[in-house]
């Protein structure tokens, strides 16, 4: 667990989601000003409004993917652990009202590995259930994130979002609709972002909509801290007779009804799994480095310059780590260490190099062992 991240030229993020209603719990958060990975950029541009006082009314919740304030996790973010790997899917039906056929565009194996537009369609109160192994835990920020298919900003099918450790009990998400029910959304119609919290399909293709754990209460019936299991199931959008749901004010959500196609209703896509406690620099400065040369003999050289370090961590993207050890200085005069790591018995798949400085920088460098 990292918690304070400090990073030259930081501002410190205290309770920023008590003053301008954001959804995460940025208390103690430090961000790099001018970091390019998407999550520090809403932060950041957070800042900005509020130093200016130019806070939207217009919309209660984040903005479209983009926008100042939006929260959507680009499917390349850096805050991405992992992706699901197992899922399942109970099809829904193509028009819930005649239930003559459910839906059948693409596969359950769709909605696994990264958001790369492939597609299981849930349609009307259709069930995607996908488990995770490891667990998924509550750390600070949000902690997962469901990809849908829009093709734009507007063009929004929404699924409710339920958590369970035991596979048995689940927790909804609190969720709110603030999409006018007067008027049925049609076939092809908009909902805006900017009404919808705490549903799965918010934003557009590659985009991903966060979940924090946090928002959910402790109970016995489950562990905010091993979440094996999320559950998706579509919204329907209908607004008037049996067939509706309701957001967790019991108001009926309102999104694009009927689509009686065969790839009709919430369209998954994928499931990241998140930690947004793992920022990294982009290249923080020009006086140091730290780079990687894998060896053929199996062995990853790791040479730092001008960097004080704690400790060093190579990290699996399934969750276990090692601590890296410096084998030797080899040029003084630039303050060049080595770090060797024996990699010959290391199962393939992607790693993370964390280096911690003792002027509580942290410098990630990415590395695939193919075999
Ligand atoms: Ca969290
Ligand atoms: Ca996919």
């Amino acid at each position: 667990m990292f918690h304070r991240v400090r990073i030259s030229n930081v501002y410190q993020v205290e309770e920023l989601s008590a003053i301008i209603g954001m959804n995460y719990r940025l208390a103690s958060l430090k961000v790099r000003v001018g970091g390019l990975f998407s999550y520090g950029k809403a932060v950041w541009w957070n800042i900005l409004l509020l130093l200016f006082g130019t806070v939207s009314t217009y919309g209660q919740y984040p903005p479209p993917a983009g926008q100042p304030g939006s929260t959507a996790i680009y499917k390349d973010s850096i805050i991405i652990e992992r992706w699901a790997t197992a899922c399942t899917v109970q099809r829904g039906w193509r028009d819930i009202r005649t239930k003559d056929d459910t839906t059948s565009f693409g596969t359950p194996a769709n909605a696994l590995g990264p958001a790369d537009g492939t597609i299981v369609s849930l349609g009307d109160s259709g069930i995607a259930l996908l488990f995770f192994d490891p667990p998924i835990s509550d750390r600070q920020g949000p902690d997962f994130a469901v990809f849908e298919n829009a093709f734009n900003d507007s063009f929004l099918e929404l699924a409710h979002v339920e958590v369970s450790s035991d596979g048995i009990h689940f927790l909804r998400f609190p969720s709110v609709s603030l999409t006018d029910t007067g008027q049925q959304v049609g076939s092809f119609g908009t909902v805006d972002a900017r009404k919808i919290h705490n549903l799965a399909g918010k934003y557009r293709v590659f985009y991903g909509t966060p979940f924090d754990l946090a928002d959910l209460p402790d109970s016995s019936i489950w562990d905010r801290y091993a979440v094996r299991y999320i559950r998706l199931i579509d919204v329907v959008g209908v607004v008037r007779g049996p067939h509706a749901t309701f957001d967790s004010r019991g108001v009926p959500i309102n999104d694009p009804f009927p689509t009686p196609y065969h790839t009709g209703g919430f369209d998954l896509d994928a499931v990241a799994v998140l930690n947004p406690e793992i920022i990294a620099t982009q290249q923080p400065s020009y006086s140091y480095s730290l780079k990687l040369y894998p060896s053929p003999n199996g062995y990853l050289h790791i040479h730092t310059q001008n960097l004080n370090i704690l400790k060093m961590m190579l990290c699996h993207t399934s969750g276990w780590s090692i601590d890296v050890h410096p084998s030797h200085i080899i040029a003084t005069e630039d303050h060049t260490t080595e770090w060797l790591v024996d990699s010959r018995y290391l199962p393939p798949g992607h790693y993370f190099i964390l280096a911690y400085t003792r002027d509580n920088q942290i410098i990630r460098r990415s590395w695939i062992k193919l075999r």
